[in-house]
């Protein structure tokens, strides 16, 4: 049975859900006209004022924002309220650039955990559940957004953070936690761990698993619910928008429902700006309608995706967003070829291999070269050099049918490539250009 947290606004109409659109959008650009000076210059280099945005098919006219506004705004210049109104911060890691702050009000938080629960319960959960929550607590988002979403839905929720693997193992087995929410790499770790311990996915009280705030593929998805004997849920969200919940999985597993009564997407080509149709696939936009504290119109996420409003079968009827394929900025470009890590990634695990790699990209001689290492399953690990070489070949062979490119393959040994307790570190590029 399909359970929902906001039912009568995750299944309205398309026309309802427009028309919340519309209110809400023309609301939101006389918000951020009259109170965030920075934005009120761009739209008055454009020309524009709020008496142009009537409705969404305006929105094209607005400018974009960028990770370079928001760098150039930082810390206070994107506030729409002033400091006495908003009640926290959280704050992206910054191992890009300059730290992304976002500030919110409770009115904020409130909209931001009911996303979360919508998403906890699309996967099934209720008050009965046992929501251990193992991603980051403190700046980063994940562990705030899901712990609250958990309290709304009345779960008992196990605040463990990320890290310290055994006594996560512990809570699991011990308070018979029944849904999991980490990065899906922790989850992929927790699942070796338990395995290695003797529990088999029977033994694993666990029944779902919410999993986010990295690229992961339909293979490592089928690798983590055979080992955990779960469901597992995709949710994507990013810190300048909330955290967590900006779109979330259901039952069908088949793309991300954005909550569109709070965001506005919208698919661009990434080189032009230019709107793109319904199934085309660009760069992923979007407005916040309802934040106070942080409204951000037209913000490039450069994470490349599809957007769809087919039908879903679990009755909801927000567009979904296909996983995002990767973004603009962790696209490699190897001699000219563009690389996205998800394309490596199921290749290995088409081929056996558990999702512990590592990407080394350098420049010799002028050539770009490709490297990939990744870590043998303890069943295959062995030292019989042509059986090694064997398999080398094979992904060798594997990785260029993918890509289109040769890379060299190295097969190293069970755990020898670092594990990650919140967002693993794939792609190294050692290449100054
Ligand atoms: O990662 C928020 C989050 C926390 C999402 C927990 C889901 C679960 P940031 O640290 O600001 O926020 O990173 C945002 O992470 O632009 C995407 O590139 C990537 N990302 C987030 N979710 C997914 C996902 C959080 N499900 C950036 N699939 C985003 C692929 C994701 N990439």
């Amino acid at each position: 049975m399909e359970r929902y947290y906001q039912p009568e606004i995750e299944c309205a109409p398309l026309e309802r859900i427009q028309e919340i659109q519309n209110e809400k959008l023309v609301k939101q650009v006389q918000h951020v006209w009259d109170n965030v000076p920075y934005y009120r210059h761009l739209m008055e280099e454009k020309g524009l004022t709020p008496a142009d945005i009537k409705s969404i098919d305006d929105l094209k006219k607005l400018p974009f924002l960028t990770k370079a506004d928001l760098r150039e705004a930082y810390p206070y210049g994107l506030m729409g309220k002033p400091l006495k109104d908003c009640v926290r911060i959280q704050s992206t890691s910054g191992t890009t650039g300059k730290r992304v702050v976002a500030f919110y009000t409770q009115h904020d938080i409130d909209l931001w955990e009911e996303c979360c629960a919508r998403a906890i319960m699309a996967a099934g959960g209720t008050s009965e559940d046992v929501c251990q929550v193992s991603y980051g607590y403190g700046l980063f988002t994940g562990g705030p957004g899901l712990n609250g979403g958990s309290h709304k839905v009345g779960c008992l929720t196990i605040p463990t953070s990320s890290g310290n693997t055994d006594r996560q193992i512990m809570f699991i087995m011990d308070l018979q936690a029944t849904i999991l929410c980490c990065t899906p790499s922790y989850a992929a770790y927790l699942g070796e761990r338990m395995k290695e311990m003797g529990y088999g996915p029977d033994d694993i009280p666990l029944k779902a698993g919410i999993f986010g705030a990295e690229a992961w593929s339909e293979e490592m998805r089928r690798d983590i619910e055979a080992t955990l004997g779960i469901k597992a849920y995709d949710i994507y969200g990013l810190t300048e928008l909330s955290g967590p919940g900006v779109s979330f999985e259901c039952s069908a597993q088949s793309g991300m429902h954005i909550n569109e009564d709070h965001f506005i997407a919208e698919i661009i080509d990434p080189d032009t700006g230019e709107v793109l149709p319904e199934g085309a696939q660009g760069e992923l936009v979007f407005t916040s309608i309802d934040k106070e504290a942080f409204p951000l119109i037209r913000y490039r996420t450069r994470d490349i995706c599809t957007l769809t409003r087919e039908k879903c079968s679990c009755g909801r009827t927000h567009v979904r967003m296909t996983k995002p394929k990767g973004r603009t900025d962790d696209m490699l470009i190897i001699r000219g070829v563009n690389v996205f890590p998800s394309q490596i990634e199921s290749v290995l695990i088409k081929q056996g291999y558990a999702a512990n790699y590592q990407i080394v990209v350098d420049r010799v001689n002028n050539t770009d070269t490709l490297d990939v290492q990744v870590e043998m399953t303890p069943e295959m690990f062995t030292d019989n050099m042509g059986e090694i070489s064997a398999r080398q070949k094979e992904l060798v062979e594997g990785l260029k049918s993918m890509l289109g490119i040769k890379a060299k393959v190295s097969l190293v040994a069970p755990k020898s490539i670092a594990r990650s307790e919140g967002k693993a570190v794939r792609v190294i590029d050692k290449r100054k250009i």
